[in-house]
């Protein structure tokens, strides 16, 4: 069963010190690279949006970030201006090894539209192209790790399931944003939707 290693927004804006860090976001770094080597196919995700992005919650009236709003697809948290297009908070966090990667899968480009999954926008319909990809590789099964567990790892986690994947999400090689509970929340929603934690 081919499987393959998804590592998901390991970037600076997710780290500490970035405009969104997530605690110990660094702290998968040793365990993310040394993984790389068991999988045949590996694949980096990475959040890159423009400027005027909705879910920057300067970019609304007297918003205060980790607010929320609604969406036309539903509520949306409002996000510190994070993984800009080209900035330097977008980029790989230094010391991950992105030598290895088959495929690089950018999301959230969309200003309208956020987009947490790394197989859907949060839309649900407008796939970014990761599962044809893992389709024509002949991929089944996927191990994913990366920041943030209780956001984009949580939700392409679900959407990997939906689509037919076992889905594997490795705790120790994650961290999560731990929004008002999201952590546990995200942990058993995970689990009751048959996605393996290890
Ligand atoms: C993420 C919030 C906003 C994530 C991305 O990678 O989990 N979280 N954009
Ligand atoms: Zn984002």
């Amino acid at each position: 069963m081919t499987q393959a290693l998804i590592m998901i927004d390991i970037q600076n804006d997710f780290c500490p010190g970035g405009a969104l860090a997530v605690e110990g976001g660094d702290e998968i770094l040793g365990a993310v690279n040394a993984m790389q080597n068991d999988f045949p196919v590996r694949v980096l995700t990475q959040d890159w949006h423009p400027s005027n992005h909705s879910s920057f919650a300067d970019n609304h009236d007297d918003a205060d970030p980790y607010s929320t709003t609604e969406m036309p697809y539903g509520t949306q948290v409002l996000w510190p201006r994070h993984c800009v297009i080209g900035s330097a908070g977008s980029a790989f966090k230094t010391g991950l090894n992105t030598d290895t990667a088959d495929m690089i899968v950018r999301k959230g480009y969309n200003p309208e539209i956020d987009s947490y999954s790394a197989f859907f926008e949060n839309d649900h319909s407008t796939q970014t192209g990761l599962h044809g990809y893992l389709q024509e590789r002949g991929v089944k099964a996927l191990t994913l790790v990366g920041l943030a567990t209780d956001f984009c790892v949580k939700f392409s986690a679900l959407d990997g399931v939906k689509l037919g994947y076992t889905v594997t999400v490795i705790e120790s090689a994650s961290r999560g944003i731990d929004l008002g509970g999201s952590m546990e929340a995200a942990l058993i929603e995970m689990k009751d939707s048959g996605v393996l934690l290890a």
